[in-house]
């Protein structure tokens, strides 16, 4: 067996047609190297090139599923010991070694993940923060010291780790959200199983070897590679086999609904981060261009595939034309192309070849629900490209930015998630009526609304059902020290981030230490104080 810090990368024999590297990719089990135990793999693509073969990675079994829960399990008791403090300084480290590296995480991200270069140095940067935060939080483990209604007697409240935690994340955010989830799951005292996105899988092996070339011991963290509902689903079926204490998952609302079932019936806590629909409404008081500037960048920047994208944009009847002209002029100059050899594009490629096809299904709702189109024609190639796409489309999977207007409330395309680049918009009479429709889809992660008005934007604040409110901003943009998370179909209310997700990945344990010498019984044993007799007659008030 090799450990993972005994070897660098390994190239496959041969390199892709450009050359650029092919790696050979492995499962990291109890800190050692391993394929899948039937051989077989899978291959990365860069979406934006999809000639450029990234590596080769372990399509896992159960059985290797299994070897990386029992890894987890007997890591469990010597990390659960280690104080805090040292957790969190093991933590630290991993948030500078990849500060030192993050130029070429980023650029690894980039090629992997087709996003751009600047969002993908947004993301690491997100990682890198969630370190230096919980790095303290190592220090900040705290519980309270209680009174105790007994003389003579101290109670105390402690947090304490779940124990084997499996995490199984999406593509889109493939390293700001694993740490959401791993770096505090870690630092409570937890142990991990991570099962890397398919579609991401050599940054997963990247920053789960950077983490144990900062210290991680053996074990703490697993990582297993798969596709589709292999690995992932081994790992919720292994839930019902007692072998797993925590999920949590980054994913659609069906996938989350299934593993919040498994979690439910053996009551196993389970953190569900979920879709959305998320809606922004412009009010007539808005500063119009920063609307337009904030509407646009969350319809269409990462390509519309985060959570946090724009789903419907409810704009006042008032201003409704002005926006939309505005808006448009945006929309048509749009920069798309493979940031790593253009400056300056607003997005890249869909994630991978299979968010393309979801997205193109999408779209087809989108014009069989009865909207308008008034922009966007599918896929992007070589005879149907917008004015400003650079480069050669051909080369990888690349979509036109998407508006349907003239969406109502009783459309299919007004509840339903699309992720990727296309903005459902509907019109508002009033302000009363924005806010029915921020609230009317199925869905609740972020919100936000653009508006002059304190009064408006106290009550959409106040009225909107969402995890998440922007007032004057996009409806993306989350930070690493604020929780994160929906109500309704984007979550079961487990927060992601701050001081909130630590609650996620501990219980709270009371002990109570009686000091007397005698077995004083609460409620029963407690000193009476007396009543004095009173000497006015409350009844001559009346
Ligand atoms: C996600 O899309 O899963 O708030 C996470 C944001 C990002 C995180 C999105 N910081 O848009």
């Amino acid at each position: 067996m090799t450990h993972v810090l005994s070897t660098g990368f390994e190239t496959m024999e041969a390199n892709n047609p450009n050359g650029s590297p092919k790696i050979r990719g492995y499962n990291i089990i109890n800190g050692n190297l391993s394929l899948a135990s039937d051989g077989k793999t899978f291959v990365s693509t860069n979406p934006a090139i999809l000639s450029d073969e990234l590596g080769e990675f372990p399509l896992s079994t159960k059985e290797d599923v299994h070897s990386a829960l029992n890894a987890a399990r007997d890591a469990f008791p010597k990390w659960a010991s280690t104080p805090a403090p040292t957790r969190g300084q093991v933590i630290g480290n991993m948030g500078r070694l990849l500060m030192d590296h993050k130029e070429e995480i980023v650029r690894l991200q980039a090629r992997e993940i087709g996003k751009t270069l600047k969002e993908c140095g947004g993301e690491v940067q997100e990682a890198i923060d969630t370190c230096l935060f919980f790095q303290s939080e190592g220090r900040r483990l705290y519980g309270q010291t209680v009174n105790s209604e007994l003389p003579d007697k101290e109670l105390f409240t402690y947090r304490r780790p779940l124990g084997v935690c499996g995490i199984i994340n999406a593509c889109n955010f493939p390293s700001a959200v694993p740490f959401w989830k791993m770096i505090p799951a870690i630092m409570c005292g937890n142990t991990c199983v991570w099962k890397s996105p398919q579609d991401s899988p050599l940054l997963s092996f990247a920053l789960a070897r950077l983490m144990h070339e900062a210290g991680l011991p053996n074990g703490v963290i697993n990582l297993i590679h798969g596709k589709g509902s292999g690995a992932g689903q081994h790992i919720v079926d292994a839930v019902d086999m007692g072998m797993v204490d925590k999920i949590s998952f980054t994913g659609s609302t069906p996938v989350g609904k299934m593993i919040g079932e498994a979690c439910g019936r053996n009551l196993v806590s389970a953190s569900l981060e979920l879709g959305g629909k998320n809606p922004l409404v412009i009010m007539p008081s808005a500063n119009l261009e920063n609307a337009v500037e904030g509407a646009y960048w969350a319809g269409f920047g990462t390509a519309g595939q985060r959570c946090t994208s724009l789903g419907n944009l409810i704009i006042h009847e008032d201003i409704y034309d002005e926006f939309m002209q505005l808006f448009m002029e945006k929309v048509k100059s749009t920069k798309i192309g493979n940031s790593m050899h253009y400056d300056g594009v607003l997005y890249g490629s869909m994630l991978s070849e299979k968010y393309a096809k979801d997205f193109l299904e999408a779209i087809e709702m989108c014009d069989s629900s009865g909207a308008t189109k008034i922009w966007g024609n599918g896929r992007i190639s070589k005879d149907n490209k917008p004015e400003n796409f650079q480069g050669d489309p051909s080369e990888g999977v690349f979509m036109w930015p998407h508006v349907y207007v003239d969406v109502t409330e009783e459309m299919d395309c007004f509840h339903e998630e699309i992720f990727g680049p296309a903005v459902t918009i509907v019109k508002a009479r009033d302000f009363e009526h924005g806010l029915h429709l921020a609230n009317a889809s199925p869905y609740g992660l972020s919100s936000a609304i653009y508006t002059n008005d304190r009064l408006e934007a106290y009550r959409y604040k106040t009225g909107i059902k969402a995890g998440m409110t922007g007032i004057n901003n996009s409806t993306t943009g989350a930070e690493a020290h604020l929780p994160f998370g929906g109500v309704k179909g984007s979550g079961n209310g487990t927060r992601e981030s701050g001081i909130w997700v630590i609650e996620a990945y501990s219980y709270w344990h009371a002990v109570n230490d009686e000091l007397s010498g005698k077995l004083q019984l609460a409620q029963m044993d407690v000193h009476e104080v007396e009543i004095e007799e009173a000497e006015a007659d409350y009844n001559s008030l009346a």
